[in-house]
This record gives C-alpha cells, sequence and structure tokens, in this order.
C-alpha cells in the first residue's frame, strides 16, 4: 500500500521563535498562522518489508541518510506508534518558486505526518495528526489545517495541537512573496530560536508580546479587520527579529534587499495601499495586503525587485489525501 498526502505551507501572523521542551517540541508561546495556497509539498509512504533502512527521495534525488536525519527520526516515531516495524521509502516533492526560497519544514513535515500516520494504519484525528506533525518541525503543526490557524502552546504534548480559527477567511487577504534572496539560510530555525531562548535578554517580554498580540489578532480577524491584522503581524515579527538582534552572539536573518523591501511597503501604506510585511528565519519579505491592491502593489514592487522574485499566494487549503 502507499499514501500520498499533500500540505501547504503557512506564513505566521503571531510567530513561533523558541521551544520549552526540544524533545516533545513544545513551544515558549502559541501562535497563529495563514496557510498558502501556491507552496505545498506532496509526499507518498511507503513502508516495505524489502528495505533495510528508509529511503527518502527529495525533488527526485535520493537523500543521504545524514542529510535524512530528522525525516528517519520522524519515521521512528510513526513506527512506535503504529507498531509498524518496516522501514519505508518516502518520496518528497516541493512546489515552491525557486528551489528553497519558500521552501518550509512546514508543509514538509505536515505532509510526511498524513502519509506516514496513515500508511502505518493509524487513524488519526486532524487534532492528533497536529500534535504528530509538531514532533517533525514546529510550524507544520499549523499547516495540517487551511486558513488562519491557532497552534495552542499547551501544558503537554497532549495539549499542544493547532485548531482553525477560520479554515476558509472571511474576509479578503492575500500574501505576496518578495524572494530577495534563495540561497540556503545561514541559522537554522532552531538554532537560532534556541540561541535567542537562552541569551536574548528580552524573552521575558515577547511571551508577553505574543499573549496580548493573540488576543488582539483573533478580534481583528473576527471583526475582518485587515488594517489591524496586518499592524499586529508587522509589529510581532519586529519584535520577534529583536529578539535575534539582542541574541549573545547577535545575529540577523535580514540583508539589504530585506531592508529595502521593509522601507518600501512602509512607503506605499503610507501612500494608500493596505499592505504590511512579516519575515521569517530568511531574508525574503512576505506582504500580507489587500487582493483590491495587489495591481498597484506589483507596479511598484516590479522595478526594484523584478518580476520573478514577486509571488503572490491566497489563503490555501488544510492537508489533502490524493490517496485512499
Ligand atoms: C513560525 N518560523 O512561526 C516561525 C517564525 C520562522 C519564524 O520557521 O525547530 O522550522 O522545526 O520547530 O518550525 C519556525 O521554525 O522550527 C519558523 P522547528 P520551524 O513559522
Amino acid at each position: 500500500m502507499t499514501t500520498t498526502a499533500r500540505a501547504h505551507t503557512n506564513i505566521a501572523l503571531v510567530k513561533y521563535w523558541g521551544k520549552r521542551d526540544a524533545a516533545l517540541m513544545l513551544p515558549q508561546t502559541d501562535s497563529l498562522s495563514l496557510t498558502l495556497d501556491e507552496f505545498y509539498t506532496t509526499t507518498t509512504v511507503n513502508f516495505n518489508q524489502a528495505l533495510n533502512e528508509d529511503q527518502f527521495y527529495l525533488d527526485g534525488e535520493l537523500v543521504s541518510a545524514n542529510k535524512a536525519q530528522k525525516v528517519v527520526k520522524f519515521m521512528d516515531l510513526v513506527r512506535q506508534l503504529s507498531g509498524r516495524t518496516e522501514y519505508a521509502q518516502i518520496t518528497s516533492v516541493n512546489n515552491v518558486p525557486m528551489a528553497a526560497g519558500l521552501a518550509s519544514s512546514a508543509s514538509a513535515f505536515a505532509a510526511l505526518a498524513g502519509a506516514a500516520a496513515k500508511d502505518a494504519g493509524l487513524d488519526l484525528s486532524l487534532k492528533d495528526l497536529s500534535r504528530l506533525a509538531r514532533r517533525g518541525s514546529g510550524s507544520a503543526t499549523r499547516s495540517v489545517y487551511g486558513g488562519l490557524v491557532e497552534w495552542h502552546r499547551g501544558v503537554d504534548d497532549a495539549t499542544s495541537f493547532a485548531e482553525p480559527v477560520q479554515e476558509v477567511p472571511d474576509f479578503d487577504i492575500a500574501m505576496l512573496a518578495i524572494l530577495v534572496d534563495t540561497s540556503q539560510k545561514k541559522v537554522s530555525s532552531r538554532g537560532g530560536m534556541q540561541l535567542v531562548v537562552e541569551t536574548s535578554p528580552y524573552y521575558p517580554a515577547w511571551r508577553e508580546v505574543v499573549k496580548r498580540d493573540m488576543v488582539a489578532i483573533k478580534e481583528a480577524i473576527a471583526n475582518r479587520d485587515l488594517p489591524t491584522i496586518g499592524h499586529i503581524a508587522q509589529e510581532n515579527a519586529l519584535r520577534m527579529h529583536a529578539l535575534n538582534l539582542a541574541a549573545d552572539p547577535g545575529f540577523t536573518y535580514f540583508d539589504g534587499q530585506t531592508i529595502l523591501a521593509m522601507q518600501t511597503i512602509d512607503r506605499l501604506r503610507e501612500e494608500g495601499l493596505n499592505c504590511y510585511y512579516t519575515m521569517d528565519a530568511g531574508p525574503n519579505v512576505k506582504v500580507i495586503f489587500d487582493p483590491k491592491d495587489q495591481d498597484d502593489l506589483l507596479n511598484a514592487l516590479t522595478p526594484l525587485f523584478g518580476a520573478e522574485r514577486l509571488v503572490v499566494a491566497k489563503p490555501g487549503p488544510g492537508i489533502e489525501f490524493l490517496t485512499e
């Protein structure tokens, strides 16, 4: 039997940036994201008695055992939960523009969790699937659902899961990625957030920021208030990145083009466009905007960054099973 699942990536509007339990992948705070339609991973899993180790193919190429460690560790967890003992063939294809630009462990581990659990015979609810995806990568917890999704930090493994806030947003919202640099990131999310938890003096303040932002952004979502959603997301991203600057040693994911994109979005908003920025563990900038401003936004950004570096995405769906 083989099982294929597809999951879309998500971009956090209120960020997850720190763990309190690295083994169980429990986060320090809640977070909230938007799942996108344009970027997704499709993964097929096939448990096979004839194999003597897991074989992981990514975008058509066999990944070396060393580089596949996170995937093998995740498969070990699925074997432990299901009682299966066979190794598996795992085939993943990323649908992302310009390799690595927006490649995301969120869609990857959500799709793997879905395909592996089902192929192993585990019959998980979406809630339990989000808990399982969490063990692969924190942000994958949220990619089990579509649209606007909240991840509860919880108090333990059983209570740290994602839940939809609005699976299909009932107001207009879109995201535009400005791909300023698509090379591999220098500081991994995992390493960066751990350093911040251990050394950033602002970490206690960040926990309070997220508590307030979670309440405020859910209220703004209920009110279909895009300017408030965008404002909260932009401030939250800046505060997350301030943690990095204040770590020891301090670091940043921004490069010069990142700053140019941020300043440009601020200027366009002052000129009347409904647009806000957010950045993750890399230099690319994602713009939250009202789709009615799309042409104006693209016209303003194309001369600066090039049309091929601008990718528009809309809210996307939750996990999909492509085989029964
Ligand atoms: C997020 N980001 O909420 C945060 C905000 C980027 C900045 O990529 O260690 O890849 O696998 O749990 O989920 C989160 O990092 O890290 C992340 P792990 P993950 O989307």
